[in-house]
């Protein structure tokens, strides 16, 4: 019996509509959440991702022993700023530190904190790890409100924050916190003798084995700076960063790199409204959550003068520059952009971004997921702009 032709139409609608959902669905499920743009249509955390090419230090083939004088290890250490009151976060972020990477290469701690750390602190942290472990009050002239800034400003712009819902805009301790990572960190004399230092903070995860050593890697191929998530920022919160960062170029010219980021720093395609708000900056930045980068850089010349610059302008407080957007315009201008390294394969989060690579030596994160929550966040991605002007190196 012949079917009637609007029954066979539809029965061929059905079948591309089917073809036409499975398409999406199969699309969707291979790029999970980020919108990418600039050209770039796949996340490249979707692609096997292995370990970085050339000579690799590896505990096996070294003595990464926690007590060896003669031991393997760079002079590096894992720094933390950390409350007392954010011992179990940081224990649990110990533990995925030391189950992926840092029980095999034995690298120190060192704590620092406003207030002394107590006993309790103490043990417990000392009891996660077999390696060294060191704990530091931050200086006092490191933390106070410097004497040149004017604490009735202070509040009336924080109050003004607030209403636009900046989270922790009148939180002085917040304020002394970026202004300590982003100029003060650096000079603290338990850092003296260390070349390279890896931030951590509580409540962040690592998802994935490295069976290399990170800091000997950063040595053996002249690294400054190393991070995972590139982001943008909220451009209230830095209104005059870059309108101060250009002034300080204009009387230092001679500082900026050969091979900057400018084109990263000040692109103005991939969100216009940003780059107005920031005044030509386009907030794009390295999320300082993580960070593995050369000491010597942030104390050599140019980087320090920079943040006197900074400091002097008053904007950690008047308003709420962070240490992120401030460290990744030093690196940007000052750093060969040859020398900054995506470490694409050190699988992290801190709420609510991830770097997520597709590899086997991963677990608990999903391949190529950026943002965990609304749709919204994708918005927040960076990383095509960075991909875009400096590379995925
Ligand atoms: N000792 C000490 N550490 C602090 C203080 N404020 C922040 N920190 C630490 O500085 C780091 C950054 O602070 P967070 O509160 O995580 O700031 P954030 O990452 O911008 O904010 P969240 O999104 O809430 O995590 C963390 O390691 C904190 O433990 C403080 O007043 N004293
Ligand atoms: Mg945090």
């Amino acid at each position: 019996m012949a079917i009637a032709r609007p029954i066979r139409m539809l029965g061929a609608a059905c079948v591309l509509l089917t073809l036409f959902l499975i398409f999406n669905l199969r699309q969707s499920s291979d790029q999970p959440s980020t919108k990418l743009t600039n050209g770039m249509t796949r996340d490249p955390l979707l692609d096997p991702t292995g370990e970085p090419d050339g000579h690799l230090w590896r505990a096996d083939e070294h003595d990464y022993s926690p007590d060896s004088a003669e031991s393997a290890r760079t002079n590096a250490a894992l720094i933390t700023l950390v409350r007392n009151e954010e011992l179990n976060d940081l224990l649990k972020t110990m533990r995925d530190l030391e189950r992926t990477w840092n029980s095999k290469f034995n690298y120190p701690y060192i704590f620092f904190n406003d207030v002394p750390f107590t006993e309790e602190f103490k043990q417990k942290t000392r009891a996660a790890t077999k390696a060294v472990v060191q704990y530091e009050l931050v200086p006092k002239e490191h933390w106070e409100v410097p004497d040149w800034i004017n604490m009735d400003l202070f509040r009336e712009s924080a109050q003004m924050l607030e209403e636009q819902n900046i989270q922790y805009a009148s939180k002085i301790s917040y304020h002394q916190m970026c202004r300590w990572n982003s100029g003060m960190f650096y000079k603290h004399p338990a850092l003296e003798k260390y070349r390279y230092y890896w931030r951590i903070e509580p409540k962040v995860q690592f998802f994935c084995d490295v069976d290399y050593d990170v800091f000997r890697y950063m040595e053996d191929r002249n690294k400054t700076y190393g991070f995972t998530i590139n982001l943008y920022d909220a451009p209230q919160t830095i209104a005059t960063l870059w309108p101060q960062t250009k002034k300080f170029l204009a009387a230092n010219p001679t500082y900026l790199s050969d091979n900057n980021m400018w084109d990263w720093i000040t692109d103005d395609q991939a969100r216009p409204e940003h780059n107005e708000m920031a005044n030509g900056y386009s907030t794009c930045h390295f999320w300082s959550n993580f960070e593995i980068g050369d000491l010597d850089f942030f104390r050599g010349e140019k980087y320090e003068a920079y943040f006197q610059h900074l400091d002097r302008a008053g904007g950690f407080f008047y308003e709420r520059w962070g240490d992120a957007p401030v460290h990744s315009l030093g690196i940007g201008l000052f750093a060969d952009s040859n020398n900054v390294h995506w470490f694409r394969d050190i699988g992290y989060n801190h709420i609510p971004y991830y770097n997520c690579p597709n590899s086997p030596k991963c677990s608990g994160c999903q391949a190529g997921q950026f943002f965990g929550g609304a749709d919204w966040l994708s918005k927040e991605d960076c990383r095509p702009t960075y991909f875009k002007y400096v590379g995925t190196h």
